[in-house]
């Protein structure tokens, strides 16, 4: 089934300027870029975003890291979009990461790990709703 999912091209990856990199990767998988914007995201954006881990431990540290610089927020569409991504994302620490994964290819570490992507098709709508607008998203 065509559903979408919300990715972020993490601070780690536009400092070292390699989002034509991921985004290779992500269309060589067979995921469409239908929405794709570079930001600076707000300490506010970051709070509101990582909401469900503000008990952990890394936290503070995470909003810091990832309003320290920019970020690509794109809208990802295809056939099972949302675990196709995570699939091709990667586990969460590259050096569990599978051959081939975005994470495994190019994180550095488990906080700096390139690319987020949504864990559910319910986050995956509340999340591009944080961040686009209908009518800029063109399947
Ligand atoms: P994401 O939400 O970014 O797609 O990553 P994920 O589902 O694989 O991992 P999650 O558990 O949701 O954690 C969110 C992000 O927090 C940072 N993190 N740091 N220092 C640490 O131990 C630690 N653990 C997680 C990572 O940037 C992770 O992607
Ligand atoms: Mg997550």
């Amino acid at each position: 089934m065509t559903e979408r999912t919300f990715s972020i091209i993490k601070p780690d990856a536009t400092a070292r300027n390699i989002t034509g990199k991921i985004n290779a990767v992500i269309e060589d998988a067979g995921l469409r870029i239908v929405a794709q914007r570079r930001i600076r995201m707000s300490r506010v954006q970051a709070e509101k975003f990582y909401e469900v881990h503000k008990e952990r431990p890394f936290y503070g540290e995470l909003v810091e890291y990832m309003t320290s610089g920019p970020v690509v927020v794109q809208v990802l569409e295809g056939d099972n979009a949302v675990a196709k991504y995570r699939e091709v994302m990667g586990a969460t620490n590259p050096a569990q990461a599978a051959e081939g994964t975005i994470r495994k290819l190019f994180a550095e570490s488990i906080q700096n790990n390139s690319v987020h992507g949504s864990d559910s098709q319910d986050n995956a709508k509340i999340e591009i709703a944080q961040f686009f607008k209908d009518e800029d998203i063109v399947g």
